[in-house]
């Protein structure tokens, strides 16, 4: 079934629930037979991005080679999902550049950051609180939030099958698929 290329760039806060929404988005798509790629930490941040850390310098080269790979893949006319961070509304400006006119779909998770302390999945809020971890996204380090996201998503305040809805639709009306 076709579908026109596209990158949907997940931005939000750690804990957010970026990867979650992600990975429910493409079983969704998966099931309307459409074909994925999803770019996250466990893929590039463990591969390509492993000599990058979490200062504002490393965080601003992540995200361009994250723009660049999504690029590449879209080119290959490949649905594109991605679940960074992204911190900085420049570095997500850029990307937009970088690919056609209408590729680039900002999706925006606001959960907020109690609700995203309260889970913790990792313990690393704990340890930004305690100092045992510096340069932690919301405690310590800006997270700048997009100004005209394609979609704003809370998954405090929407269940994971309410916002996998709601990207469907947004893609639909994007003529994504
Ligand atoms: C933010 C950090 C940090 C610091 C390690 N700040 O919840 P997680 O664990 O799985 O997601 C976070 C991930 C963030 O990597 P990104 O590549 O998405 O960040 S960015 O877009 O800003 O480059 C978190 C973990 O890495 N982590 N240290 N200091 N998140």
């Amino acid at each position: 079934k076709g579908h026109e290329p596209s990158v949907l760039w997940f931005t939000g806060l750690s804990g957010s629930g970026k990867s979650t929404l992600a990975n429910a988005l493409e079983r969704r798509l998966a099931q309307m037979g459409v074909h994925t790629y999803l770019l996250d930490g466990d893929n590039v941040r463990h591969g390509l991005n492993r000599d990058l850390g979490f200062s504002d310098t490393d965080r601003v080269e992540n995200i361009r080679r994250i723009g660049e790979v999504a690029k590449l893949f879209a080119d290959a006319g490949t649905l594109v999902l991605t679940a960074f961070i992204s911190p900085f509304r420049a570095d997500r400006a850029l990307v937009e550049q970088l690919l056609p006119q209408g590729q680039f779909l900002e999706i925006f998770v606001d959960t907020p950051l109690a609700e995203c302390e309260r889970r913790d999945p990792k313990g690393l809020y704990q340890k930004a609180r305690t100092g045992e971890i510096r340069h932690f996204t919301g405690i310590d380090s800006d997270y700048e939030p997009p100004l005209a996201p394609a979609l704003r998503l809370d998954t405090k305040a929407q269940s994971i099958e309410e916002c996998v809805e709601a990207m469907v639709t947004l893609l639909k009306q994007r003529q994504v698929l």
